[in-house]
Parts: C-alpha cells; sequence; structure tokens
C-alpha cells in the first residue's frame, strides 16, 4: 500500500464500520427479514419522508432581545432529524423564544441588514466535560483536555478581533460553562453586503465536534435590492421561494445520537475527515420539497465537516447570481454545484413545464483536479413539483445584479502559504501551513491595514483543501500545476516546505483562471493537490479598528483545522 492508499483505508476503515442499525421496533412497516433480523440493506433510514425545514416551518428565525441585540444560549436541546429515529440530541443556538427543539444543525437563522450594527452574545449552557458520543481528542485541545470550550465565530464577519471567535485572541481557549461571550457585527459595506455569511462553533482543537454536535447556524444578510420578498428590485424570487439548502453529512447510532468515529490508530482520537452515510438537509434526515412549476431561488451552504460536493438536477440548467460575499454582478450558467465545506452558492432554478414531476438533488464524486477521498454519497434531496402556481414570479432570469465581479488592484506583495501531510496512518498524523503548528511563533502572515495582497496556498497533499480566511472575502486569481515531488525535494524538511518559498519555478503549464462559479468574492476556495491556488484580498479593517488584529486562516475541513491546518495573520497599522 502506498502512504496514500493506505491512509484512505484508514479513513474508510473508521467510516463504513459504521453501518446504522435501527432497532426493528423503530423501523415500521418491513422492519425486520424473515428471519426476524433487522433489515440492513443499503445504508438505514427512509428517504423522502419529511418536508424540508424552511424559514418559520422548521427553521428558526432567530427573536431579538432589544433593538439589534441578540442573546443566544449554547445548549443540547433534543431534534427528531427523522421520523424512524428517536430524537437526536444536538447542539444548538437557542434564541430563547421556546423554538429551540427545531434549532440546532442549521435549525436557526438571523437575518441582518446590512449597515445595521448587531450585538450578539452566546451564553455557555453546555456540559462541563464531553459526552461520550463526542470523542474529544485531548491531544489537540491546547490545554482544555475533556472539557467542552466553546467560541462562535461569523463565517465570514467584517469584524474586529474581539468579535471574531477566533483561537488567537484574549477568549481563544473559549468560554467555561455560565460564562458568555459578548460580540459586535458591524455589517458594515463594501464587506457585508447582501448574502448568507453563518456562524458556527471554532473552539480551540474541537471546532470538527461542536460543528457535527449542531453548533451551526444561518447569519442572511438583507438590503434595500435583495430584500427576500417578491417582487423585489433584483427581479429574483422571494417569500416562500426563496429556500436555504444547508446540507451536511452525518452517521447515526441505533439510539438515535450523531456517530462519530475514533480512529483505528493506536493513540489516537482524531480521524482524519468525517464523512456521513445519511444526508441531513437544514437539519432533516433525506427530505423532500414541494414546489410549484415556476422559478426559485436556492442559497446552498455546504455544512459538511469534509465532504466535498458535486450537486445537481440531473442536467436541469442552474443559473449562479452569487457566492460567499454575495451577489455577481451578472448570471452565470452552471449544470453543478462544486461545493467544498463552507463554500456558498446562490442559485435560481426554473421549474416551469416540470409540472407533476419528481426531480432529485443528487451528489456526486467531484471531477479531477478536485480531489476527496470521501466514499460516495448520492441523495440529498428529493424535489416534488406541483401542478399549479399560487404566484407566477419572475419569467426570466435577470440580465444584470446589483453585485460585483471580483476585481481588486494589483497585489503589495505576494505570499506564499505551504499545505503539508505529515506521518499520515500514524499516532502523530497531522497536516499543517508552511512546516510549523499553529502556536508556532512568530506569526509570519502581518499585512498592513488597507493594503492588497495575493496569497498563494501550495498544495502538496494529496487531497483538496477548502482554505479560509477570516476577515476578508477575496478574488480567486487562478490556479497554477506545479511539480511537487521536485519543489519538495528541493525545499522540503521534516516537517513539510517551509512558507515564502514560490513554487514558480516547479510550475509544469499557466496559470488556469478562475471557475465562472468563482466570478465574485469569496472566502473560501478550493486548493486542489499538485496546484499552488492565488487568491486576492484587501485587507482593510472596521470603522473605528485600528491594527494590530490577529485573525486565522485555514483549512475548512474541520478534521483538518483542528490538527494544526491553522495559522494566525496580523493585520497591521
Ligand atoms: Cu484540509
Amino acid at each position: 500500500m502506498t502512504d496514500t492508499t493506505r491512509r484512505r483505508f484508514l479513513q474508510y476503515g473508521a467510516a463504513t464500520g459504521a453501518m446504522l442499525v435501527i432497532p426493528a421496533a423503530q423501523r415500521g412497516v418491513a422492519a425486520t427479514s424473515r428471519d426476524g433480523r433487522p433489515r440492513l440493506a443499503g445504508g438505514g433510514l427512509r428517504k423522502f419522508r419529511e418536508p424540508l425545514p424552511v424559514p418559520g416551518r422548521g427553521i428558526v428565525v432567530a427573536t431579538s432581545t432589544g433593538i439589534n441585540r441578540y442573546s443566544f444560549t449554547q445548549r443540547e436541546i433534543r431534534r427528531r432529524l427523522h421520523p424512524d429515529l428517536p430524537p437526536t440530541p444536538v447542539w444548538a443556538y437557542d434564541d430563547g423564544s421556546g423554538l429551540a427543539g427545531q434549532a440546532g444543525s442549521f435549525g436557526m437563522v438571523l437575518l441582518a441588514q446590512s449597515g445595521t450594527p448587531l450585538r450578539v452574545s452566546y451564553t455557555n449552557l453546555l456540559p462541563d466535560v464531553y459526552p461520550g458520543w463526542i470523542p474529544v481528542d485531548p491531544r489537540l485541545t491546547h490545554g482544555n483536555g475533556r472539557k467542552v470550550r466553546p467560541m462562535t465565530h461569523l463565517h465570514g464577519g467584517f469584524v474586529a478581533a474581539d468579535s471574531d471567535g477566533n483561537p488567537v485572541t484574549d477568549a481563544g481557549a473559549g468560554y467555561a460553562p455560565g460564562q458568555t461571550q459578548h460580540v459586535y457585527y458591524g455589517n458594515q459595506l463594501p464587506q457585508m453586503p447582501a448574502s448568507l455569511r453563518w456562524f458556527h462553533d471554532h473552539g480551540m482543537g474541537t471546532t470538527r465536534l461542536n460543528v457535527f454536535a449542531g453548533l451551526a447556524a444561518g447569519y442572511l444578510i438583507r438590503d434595500a435590492y435583495d430584500t427576500g420578498t417578491e417582487p423585489n428590485p433584483i427581479g429574483v424570487p422571494g417569500n416562500g421561494y426563496e429556500i436555504p439548502l444547508v446540507i451536511q453529512d452525518r452517521q447515526f447510532r441505533p439510539d438515535g445520537k450523531f456517530r462519530y468515529p475514533v480512529s483505528t490508530i493506536p493513540g489516537a482520537i482524531w480521524i482524519g475527515e468525517y464523512f456521513g452515510d445519511h444526508m441531513l438537509v437544514n437539519g432533516k434526515v433525506w427530505p423532500y420539497l414541494d414546489v410549484e412549476p415556476r422559478m426559485y431561488r436556492f442559497r446552498v451552504l455546504n455544512g459538511c465537516n469534509a465532504r466535498i460536493m458535486s450537486l445537481h438536477f440531473g442536467g436541469l440548467p442552474m443559473w449562479q447570481i452569487g457566492a460567499e460575499g454575495g451577489l455577481f454582478d451578472m448570471p452565470v450558467p452552471v449544470r453543478r454545484l462544486v461545493l467544498s465545506p463552507a463554500e456558498r452558492a446562490d442559485i435560481l432554478i426554473d421549474f416551469r413545464g416540470l409540472d407533476g414531476r419528481t426531480l432529485e438533488l443528487r451528489n456526486s464524486t467531484p471531477a479531477a483536479p478536485v480531489s476527496t477521498p470521501a466514499p460516495p454519497l448520492e441523495a440529498v434531496l428529493q424535489v416534488r413539483v406541483g401542478t399549479s402556481v399560487t404566484r407566477p414570479g419572475p419569467r426570466r432570469v435577470p440580465g444584470s445584479l446589483p453585485g460585483q465581479r471580483a476585481r481588486l488592484p494589483r497585489p503589495r506583495k505576494t505570499r506564499y502559504i505551504t499545505l503539508n501531510e505529515i506521518a499520515p496512518g500514524t499516532a502523530s498524523w497531522h497536516l499543517n501551513l508552511n512546516a510549523v503548528d499553529f502556536e508556532h511563533k512568530p506569526v509570519t502572515e502581518t499585512p498592513k491595514a488597507g493594503t492588497v495582497e495575493d496569497w498563494a496556498w501550495v498544495n502538496m497533499t494529496p487531497d483538496t483543501h477548502p482554505m479560509h480566511m477570516h476577515l476578508v472575502t477575496f478574488q480567486v486569481v487562478g490556479r497554477t500545476p506545479f511539480d511537487v515531488n521536485a519543489y519538495q525535494k528541493k525545499h522540503g524538511g521534516p516537517n513539510g516546505v517551509p512558507g515564502g518559498i514560490s513554487p514558480q519555478p516547479f510550475a509544469t503549464g499557466p496559470m488556469e483562471p478562475p471557475t465562472p462559479d468563482e466570478r465574485g468574492f469569496k472566502d473560501t476556495v478550493k486548493a486542489n493537490p499538485g496546484y499552488f491556488t492565488t487568491i486576492r484580498a484587501k485587507f482593510d479593517l472596521p470603522e473605528g479598528v485600528t491594527g494590530p488584529q490577529s485573525y486565522v486562516h485555514h483549512c475548512h475541513i474541520v478534521e483538518h483545522e483542528d490538527n494544526e491546518m491553522m495559522r494566525p495573520f496580523t493585520v497591521l497599522p
């Protein structure tokens, strides 16, 4: 076995051993085979039994606790994720409105307005120590041991460091039971236009576990154009015709709890990637959605820990109108959405002429050069097209949009950040950036406030890594293939190739331009193996905030982020 196949075997070994066994009593009709044992055919729970939760019906729209003020508690709730499952313990952001039974795993959305600041608090009411169903690896928790110490990050937030919820701030070790994290989200323009952001836990060495347990919610920003109602100045569907699709894969235990496997490597608990064998959409297992034969807008977010998805409606045309940073300047046609964890796509789909048809949103293995060890998981969501239309809505895709094509001025500097994988298949298996671990000093990435820089993530591992930066949204400049072996041979050491060394002399072809769906500003980009992926960002700070301000950039495969594939950066005055 090569290193790679061995590593993949170990990952699969952990994941595919995890067949769901639903007790016969909970399986309803035809629950047992003729010999009386539970039937285990092909992957557990029945598909398309319950409607997709939407805001107001299954997804809580957060209730404010004062003018522009929200107060959440983080606590364990029980949520029924499928009719054949007992209620699942889920960690949730609870807005105090009494609807928290719906709130974990994206059962909550906060509606923000561009330009209107919010004060938000998060009070930790979780257990002090991790329960048995969440296998913490105390080697990775930087002194927190098995203690639960959450910290909420606004993903895509343009905020001061002390409101960012990142591990290099004073509160980086997280919040003890009863403690409250207070943050200020300015929602300032132009950095925070109408767009889908999200907030999720960012606990030190425990992000993968806290997000897996359910600590993730939507943060939907509106403005005078993108009102969410219909009609609107953009000419896109609104009201009940705009639908979030937040997709997460999960494994289940027979008692209804989420299952997270532990490593088969002696001395390790951490696994390289978590892959589920059931798909949750908006917090329900394999739901269905009734639509009318008219145009719809979907806000798609890959909320998986590690799975990169290639989503399609069996060839049905889609128009992408925006990404993580907001709307594009014009729609682009797409047939598939290739989304890595944390990436978002804002899309239009026209169901006219499909009256009475049943469609499926399906996931397939992404095409090269994207590379992922995920075992296949195809079914996502069933869409049932009705035969009558309540409101006709927009009849055509708009020709232009009030958003942006990402185009920044020439950079002041280019930084090379290396992506290394060390000792796979052993107890010391980890990933790193720049051949150093997360806490290594000094901080080498120190852009000056207000300046434009190019960053190139140089991927020497066999897999795609979704690289995410806090504070900024960025332009994808392009991806350049290079000779990984030659670069490593010349510059590599025991912990990989250090940062700051250009792989350009090892390029094996010209830079490939961004894909059409990378037209706008993004906060997460697929760094594919064998390529260096260049992005361009302007390192502004929010109004009234002066440097130094420290943030992090990291892989958004949260298993990787938790095991050293993360580094700080500091914006200097
Ligand atoms: Cu990664």
